[in-house]
């Protein structure tokens, strides 16, 4: 048997691997790395991967990075559990997998690190800067953010999970960009079927396992 060790960091993406190794039931240890006062990951990361990011899984010693990746990876590990049904579910799952880190998670973490900027420039130039950050929000960040949040929506209004009716690791992958758009989302924008669907994937017993060994995927 393979073994595999999650290099997980605490508040982060990683809870998506702890999440998807639950699911599959493989056995993992994990060791768990914290953020410095600037939300930055353990410089320790760096020694299992160039990058220092999380998640990384080490399989048999071998270093895999990206999420979807990983997930992947041990899907094609496990006893078929989350493996797609059909041809069209797989190319769904490929679809979000890619969907999730290319196209979602871009215009949020833009919109995090303006909300940071603002905070922590000197207070005199604030103003300026947040002027600034804004019009490129008002014209950029939050049209991007509210076209695929509602794509999203609109998938989500005849489905129970993104593939169709089964869940799958598409569903693991898109959850931490769907929990920080929610929270994110612009003024006035409400997400009905997003937010019922993120209940029925917080309510499997393998992410509340995830969330007690691993952590929240992020600040409350
Ligand atoms: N696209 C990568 C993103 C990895 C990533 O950026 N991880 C963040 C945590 S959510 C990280 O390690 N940040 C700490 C840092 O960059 O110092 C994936 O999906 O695995």
């Amino acid at each position: 048997m393979s073994a595999i060790v999650l290099h997980h960091l605490e508040l982060s993406r990683s809870t998506r691997v702890l999440w998807a190794l639950e699911e599959l039931g493989l056995d993992y240890e994990i060791k768990t790395y914290k953020r410095d006062k600037n939300f930055r990951a353990d410089p320790a990361l760096k020694e299992v991967h160039p990058l220092g990011k999380s998640p990384v899984v080490q399989v048999d010693g071998m270093a895999l990075a990206e999420s979807a990746a990983i997930l992947e990876h041990l899907v094609e590990m496990g006893d078929g559990t989350l493996r797609p049904q059909t041809p069209q579910e797989r190319q769904q799952v490929r679809y979000w997998l890619h969907f999730a880190e290319g196209t979602l998670m871009p215009t949020l973490l833009m919109s995090l690190v303006h909300g940071t900027a603002i905070d922590k420039v000197p207070f005199l130039i604030r103003p300026v800067v947040k002027g600034i950050l804004g019009t490129i929000d008002g014209a950029f960040t939050n049209p991007e953010i509210i076209r695929n949040m509602g794509f999203v929506e609109q998938t989500l209004s005849t489905q129970p999970w993104l593939a169709g009716d089964n869940f799958t690791a598409a569903d693991i992958q898109m959850s931490y960009g769907l929990q920080a758009g929610v929270k994110r989302a612009p003024t006035g924008q409400s997400y009905p079927n997003i937010q019922a669907y993120i209940q029925r994937f917080e309510a499997r017993p393998a992410y509340k396992k995830a969330v007690e060994i691993g952590g929240s995927p992020m600040p409350e």
